[in-house]
């Protein structure tokens, strides 16, 4: 457990002067703003898979990533030092957070029950770390689309076996997750979906869904985790079409089934921009609906149609993403995941931490703005003199439901001329860049 993987030391705060890769310029973690410091703000987290599995792998070539782990050989010594250097990383890092799959932490055997044995040793493990070190789980999901008895499918597959599979692997994530204390726990219906609906019953199919996801909470309220449930909105890739598409659709599927009052949202910026949505408006859809819970915090490319999953480093996005997260009054149980992966080229250890801190720094310079933008309220306020029209005359007895079709009639009949005013759009973004070029004016 003492052994240490990353030369790399602890990543500290320089401020925005400083050039280094591996030092925060604009995310202090101790900071205190509006009562609570930055790192309560923005609870990031590490994502297992990516920075701890991925090998750099892409269809064209292989493995890339040059890992202190590497050399270890046996399955098991391996997950085991996996973990460990995980806590490091965290510790080294300043996160405070991670996530994972039930499969990336520990290797599948031929039947469930040696799977749940391997589990079991690797879950002591993060509990052994979790004695002496402030990390936490951000949340737990399982894996339910890596192995090829998912190919059609978990809880939508045509097969009631691989349902009952998917059920049990979900028991013991849900198991494992309260045993780690996980604030969440993650849905991401990796291949819940169709590639053709020729061979498809989607009404048969959207109601296991339901079944299923009845069926996690029943178990989770009986082993006592109070863990949040999310859903996280992906429209396709592995599937042609996924059922939770967006939050739209997540949102309507969990009002038809009863599931409302269970789940919450967990964003991804890249599945928002897959589904032809900005970020924002995944966010501002989800927040409205009182249904944004968590984030997994990644960027696309605007030239590949795929979940590229790079690391976020975009500050107009995240600042128009913060100004979501603030509005909703913070992230609550949920945090912000970078589910994002280095790119095959940046192979080296380092790398890990440097593309860290990049995300990091972006997302707390975002918060900052979007905490200027609300605190002037300017922006606000040019929004809500938009719809001023609805706070007096015709428009008050609109909203306040005193208006009938044959009133309005009546009131607009004999008008000939009706005023409409600039949209001011322009000038909003150019504002916007205002506080991004000024953020601590
Ligand atoms: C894949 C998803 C996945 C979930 C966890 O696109 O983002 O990584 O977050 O299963
Ligand atoms: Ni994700
Ligand atoms: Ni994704």
């Amino acid at each position: 457990m003492n052994k240490s993987f990353f030369e790399t030391s602890k990543i500290s705060y320089e401020g925005p002067k400083s050039k280094s890769p591996l030092a925060f310029k604009y995310y202090n973690p101790e900071e205190i703003v509006d009562g609570k410091k930055m790192s309560e703000h923005l609870r990031f987290s590490v994502a297992f898979w990516h920075t701890f599995n991925y090998g750099g792998s892409d269809p064209f070539g292989t493995d890339t990533m040059m890992r202190p782990w590497s050399k270890v050989s046996n399955p098991m010594d391996l997950a085991l030092a996996k973990i460990d250097a995980l806590f490091e990383f965290c510790e080294k890092l300043n996160v405070e957070y991670f996530c994972f799959h039930d499969r990336d932490i520990a290797p599948e055997e031929s039947t469930l029950r040696e799977t749940n044995k391997n589990l079991d040793i690797v879950v002591d493990h993060i509990k052994d770390h979790m004695k002496t070190s402030r990390v936490k789980v951000l949340w737990v999901t399982a894996n339910m689309f890596s192995n090829p008895r998912y190919v059609h499918g978990a809880a939508t597959s045509p097969n009631a076996d691989v349902f009952a599979y998917a059920a049990a692997q979900v028991k013991k994530a849900l198991e494992i997750a309260r045993e780690v204390g996980a604030q969440n726990y993650v849905f991401w219906g990796g291949r819940e979906g169709y590639d053709t609906l020729l061979n498809t019953d989607m009404e048969f199919e959207l109601e296991n869904m339901a079944r299923f996801l009845h069926m996690a909470v029943d178990y989770a309220k009986e082993i006592g985790f109070d863990g949040q449930f999310l859903l996280e909105p992906k429209p396709k890739e592995p599937t042609k079409h996924q059922y939770d598409f967006d939050a739209a659709s997540a949102i309507a599927f969990l009002q038809r089934y009863d599931l409302s009052d269970h789940f919450k949202l967990n964003i991804e910026a890249n599945h928002a921009t897959l589904a032809g949505h900005t970020f924002q408006h995944e966010l501002m859809y989800a927040r409205i609906n009182d249904k944004l819970g968590s984030i997994d915090a990644n960027q696309g490319d605007l030239l590949l149609g795929w979940d590229v999953d790079r690391f976020p480093t975009n500050l107009y996005e995240a600042t128009l993403a913060m100004h979501e997260v603030i509005k909703n009054g913070g992230l609550h149980k949920g945090g912000l995941n970078f589910d994002a992966k280095v790119r095959r080229a940046s192979f080296k250890t380092e790398d890990l931490f440097v593309v860290h801190v990049a995300g990091m720094d972006t997302f707390a310079a975002g918060w900052k703005i979007a905490h200027k933008i609300i605190k002037d309220g300017l922006v606000d306020k040019i929004v809500s003199d938009r719809y001023a029209s609805y706070q007096y005359g015709i428009g008050k007895e609109i909203v306040s439901g005193k208006a009938s079709f044959k009133t309005l009639e009546e009131y607009i009949i004999d008008k000939s001329e009706i005023l409409n005013d600039s949209g001011m759009q322009e000038y909003l973004e150019s504002l916007i860049n205002q506080y991004l070029l000024n953020y601590d004016d």
